[in-house]
């Protein structure tokens, strides 16, 4: 499977979007029929040191056993005990031509919400980006403001060629609109995390 088709729903989670075990989520969101995920343990309540990587290696093996693309999130120092197939940067984390050089083979995604962030970030030295918060949301504390779809359709037009990834907001009820505005995937914490019925909602994404 290409990339961009890898990347029609992405869940992204960490044991602190959990008020359940996660690794039923996982498995719930994995029957439902995610193609990616991201193991972002980060913010309050979320799990550190050894327990963070045994969690992540939970979330590897099920990853693993049903072709989903597993992700890390920023920490390059859990790309090699999780054996992860890549990682995902902000514009403050790690330098991606540096990431490049780090894991020539490894996917990596990086984070753009504005035009200064798009015109200075070395997009060759990356495989897909994620663009964002499409829409408000309440689940990462410092996120920037909220910022429509027509930054997809602005980040598409300028960068048809790499595949690209909405967040921040996104729901069963609006993911339509954003893969609409030229989006391949949407990436998404609560609106699976917090769903009812998780293997249902994947399915409406
Ligand atoms: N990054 P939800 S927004 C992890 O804008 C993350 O870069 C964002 O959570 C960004 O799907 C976000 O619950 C949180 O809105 C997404």
């Amino acid at each position: 499977m290409d990339l961009s088709n890898q990347l029609r729903k992405y869940l992204i989670m960490g044991s602190q979007n959990c008020s359940r075990d996660p690794v039923d989520i996982l498995k719930e969101a994995i029957d439902g029929g995610i193609t990616v995920f991201q193991y972002r343990e980060k913010g309050p309540g979320s799990l550190e040191g050894e327990a963070k990587v045994e969690l992540g290696k939970k979330f590897r093996a099920l990853c693993r056993n049903h072709d989903v693309l597993f992700i890390v999130n920023d920490d390059s120092e859990l790309v090699e005990p999780l054996e992860a197939d890549g990682i995902h940067v902000g514009q403050d984390d790690v330098d991606v031509e540096e990431l490049r050089t780090l894991f020539p083979d490894k996917v990596i995604g990086l984070s753009i919400s504005n035009e200064d962030e798009l015109l200075g970030s070395s997009i060759e030295a990356v495989d897909y980006l994620g663009a964002g918060p499409v829409f408000d949301t309440s689940t990462k504390v410092d996120a920037k403001e909220a910022v429509g779809v027509r930054w997809i359709e602005r980040v598409k037009r300028l960068h048809p060629e790499v595949p690209l990834v909405g967040i921040g907001g996104i729901t069963v009820d609006n993911a339509h609109e954003v893969i609409e505005a030229g989006a391949d995937g949407v990436s998404v914490i609560s609106a699976i995390t917090e769903a009812e019925d998780v293997a249902k909602a994947v399915e409406k994404l």
